[in-house]
């Protein structure tokens, strides 16, 4: 059953979709100050998404992300200051400063990946889940990944085993509408990722992206399947990635009229306006949120920025094979 939709979970859900929001912002400052080791791939429109799933899995449930999925890195309870100091290739951070943007992994909070190939993490994510099948632990494994990431052949082979062996893992697609340059159309001969689930005898259903409590439902509820031993769910979250690809991408293959389109969607204005004007929630209880909020933001980056680079000595560190 899915929890209760209470105010105090609501302001809980619009604190970490800000923080997601406020996290990105801050780092593209950083990234143009050249502060950043490496690329950066911009989450914005899919905050909803990352912090409506991080909410609806229980601690021990397992992530094997994208890399798009800071806001629910985030909302799993990954401190901001150990993702950004990850991305800045500090010691400091959550993989020692040798992972950056596209390795985030954290024992700890139960988060295993992104990696740089993509739809390399279904595999994996299916391992884990195969695994706590065997050990009949509980957990779920959720497994994240783009509308481009669906069309690779590692999509077919764990939708087909996860099916066959019934296994607790819930796959969720953010479907953002492009895969780097290209805009879906281009890519896929489908409109709805959500269908290729009935090839594999799963599931298959659609959420909102931009609309946090009806995706919150839809995660619970596949997740909740899951875990009583029925199976896998395809969940295809509508979205928009409201960035370019990557930071410095000139966007020069998109419809602007679109993005204006769905930039007056955006959650972080519709669903705090909502707040306000349909649950009665204060403006001044939201500011405060916000404030909080910006100061955690503000150290976080002061950490990063003192932290240390790692030696060249420290290079195998931790490295096997
Ligand atoms: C196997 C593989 N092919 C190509 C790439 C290059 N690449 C990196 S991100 C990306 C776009 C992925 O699109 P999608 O899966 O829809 O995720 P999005 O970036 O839109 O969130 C591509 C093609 C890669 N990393 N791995």
């Amino acid at each position: 059953m899915s929890k209760n939709i209470t105010k105090e979970f609501k302001l809980d859900l619009y604190e970490k979709l800000y923080l997601s929001r406020r996290f990105e912002d801050e780092l593209q400052g950083l990234f143009a100050d050249n502060k950043v080791v490496g690329w950066i791939h911009s989450n914005k429109g899919h905050e909803a998404i990352g912090v409506s799933l991080a909410m609806a899995m229980n601690e021990n449930d397992y992530l094997v992300p994208h890399h798009r999925d800071r806001p629910a890195f985030l909302a799993k309870g990954l401190s901001a200051k150990s993702i950004l100091a990850e991305i800045m290739g500090k010691t400091t951070g959550v993989c020692g400063g040798l992972g950056g943007e596209l390795h985030i992994m954290d024992v700890e909070t139960k988060i295993y990946g992104p990696t740089g190939v993509l739809g390399s993490n279904m595999p994996i994510a299916l391992g884990i889940a195969y695994v706590n099948k065997l050990e009949g632990n509980n957990n779920v494994v959720i497994c994240n990944f783009g509308e481009g990431g669906s069309n690779r052949g590692s999509f077919h082979e764990a939708m087909n085993m996860a099916a066959l062996w019934s296994l607790p893992i819930v796959f969720v697609c953010e479907n953002n509408r492009f895969v780097e340059f290209t805009p879906v159309h281009l890519h896929m001969n489908v409109e709805d990722v959500a269908g290729r689930a009935a090839g594999y005898g799963v599931e298959g259903v659609i959420t909102d992206g931009f609309n946090p409590i009806e995706s919150y439902h839809t995660f619970k509820k596949a997740i909740d399947k899951a875990r009583s031993g029925e199976g896998p769910t395809l969940v295809e979250a509508k979205t928009y990635r409201l960035d370019g690809h990557y930071e410095g991408d000139p966007m020069k293959y998109r419809d602007n009229k679109e993005k204006i389109e769905w930039e007056k969607r955006d959650p972080l204005i519709v669903f705090r306006a909502e707040l306000v004007n349909d649950s009665g929630i204060e403006e001044l209880e939201i500011e405060a949120i916000e404030n909080r909020v910006n100061q955690h933001m503000e150290e976080a980056i002061e950490f990063a920025l003192k932290s240390e680079h790692p030696k060249a000595s420290d290079t195998f560190k931790n490295v096997y094979a």
